[in-house]
């Protein structure tokens, strides 16, 4: 135990043990490195440690345990060697698989959007962001309980079961729905505030910064207006939008907006929650899509954004593309060939300011 600034008592809790498991038919077999390297990101961000990685390549997922039996044991094994705390689908699961694995693996079972949502929760910092998280999750939920009348039963607490500042999330279906209309009460009185602050940028040129997570949109958004948005190495760093006056040659009243990344299967409940905060996007003038070309699969990702851009209702906004990390990059001919197939495009660094001005 430690005693923190403020003089709090808090727990330091050893993180979870984990086990990865990923189930891909055989045309997908190329992503799964990318896919797991992706998972254990998820997971390390959600302070987990990642014991073991498990796949299996099938047609078709088992009808009872999603995966199959030979599967099943192997991960038997590794938790009774390893004390494993959950397991970690790299999947939607839905509730019947959910209790069917719970039961015969006897740990927690988490899908990758409750992952993704936990991160969430845990990085959710204004009002509005733990709202939408909340809600979100609460959806999720419902969705798990459906054609059942019994509740979920969550094995535990940690990984999976956090609500926004680690609050219990509700487990029982009718209080769940009452929450989910209360926080939606509370959601539209915010939105009204934020629609009445858009309406007065009305006259103002905005540029929103869109990307998919960890690409170093903050980081873009602080060299360009001298700002002081937290900038990690995790994903979903960032979940509130910062805007603010920037700088141009032109003495143009420009303002910049950084926001919430994008992932490849950013849970629908998410999206539909975020979309007050995602407003951003579709009201932009102009994006500025910040890509990581140090990554092997960056124009997988980009793909991605393209995805995610179509159902924000802002594929035909005028982009921008920041190619960052560039100084990581050894083979720079080979990004300046790709980037040249996108008519504005800028290689960037924002670690070493190279190509920004
Ligand atoms: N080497 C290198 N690292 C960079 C560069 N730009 C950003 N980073 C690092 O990449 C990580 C993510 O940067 P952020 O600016 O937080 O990325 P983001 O897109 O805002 O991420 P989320 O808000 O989490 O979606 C941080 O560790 C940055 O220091 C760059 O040009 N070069
Ligand atoms: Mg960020």
């Amino acid at each position: 135990m430690k005693r923190s600034i403020k003089g709090k008592l808090r727990l330091y809790i050893h993180p979870e043990k984990v086990i990865l498991v990923s189930l891909v038919n055989p045309y997908l077999k190329p992503k799964l490195r990318s896919r797991f390297m992706e998972l254990e990101s998820l997971a390390k961000t959600a302070g987990c440690e990642v014991i073991g990685k498990i796949y299996q390549i099938r047609e078709a997922p088992d009808p009872k345990f999603y995966i199959g039996k030979g599967k099943i044991y192997e991960i038997k094994k590794l938790i009774e060697e390893n004390g494993i705390d959950a397991i970690i689908f790299d999947t939607s699961l839905s509730g019947k698989y959910h209790r069917n694995l719970e039961e015969e693996l006897g740990v927690k079972i988490i899908d990758r959007v409750e992952l993704i949502m936990d991160i969430f929760a845990q990085h959710a910092r204004t009002k509005e962001a733990k709202i939408q998280v909340e809600l979100a999750q609460l959806k999720y939920r419902l969705t798990q309980l459906k054609g059942k009348g019994k509740e979920l039963s969550r094995l535990g607490g940690g990984i999976g079961t956090r609500g926004p500042g680690e609050k219990k999330l509700e487990v029982d279906r009718r209080r769940i729905i009452e929450r989910i209309r209360v926080l939606n009460k509370e959601l539209e009185k915010i939105e009204i505030m934020r629609r009445e602050r858009s309406k007065r940028r009305r006259n103002l040129i905005q540029i929103t910064l869109v990307g998919y997570t960890n690409a170093g949109k903050s980081s873009l958004m602080n060299i360009l207006t001298n700002s002081q948005v937290e900038v990690k190495d995790a994903l979903f760093s960032t979940l509130d939008t910062t805007t603010r006056r920037m700088k141009t040659q032109f003495d143009l009243p420009v303002i910049l907006t950084d926001t919430v990344g994008f992932i490849e299967d950013l849970p629908a409940e998410l999206l539909a929650s975020f979309h007050s905060t995602l407003s951003c996007v579709k009201e932009a003038d102009i994006l500025i899509e910040v890509v990581d070309v140090s990554e092997e699969n960056f124009l997988e990702k980009m793909q991605i954004v393209e995805e995610t851009l179509v159902s924000l209702d802002a594929i035909n906004i005028p982009r921008i593309f920041a190619f960052n990390k560039i100084d990581l990059v050894l083979d720079k001919n080979y990004i300046k060939m790709v980037s040249k197939r996108f008519e504005d495009s800028f290689l960037i660094s924002c670690k070493t300011q190279e190509g920004i001005e």
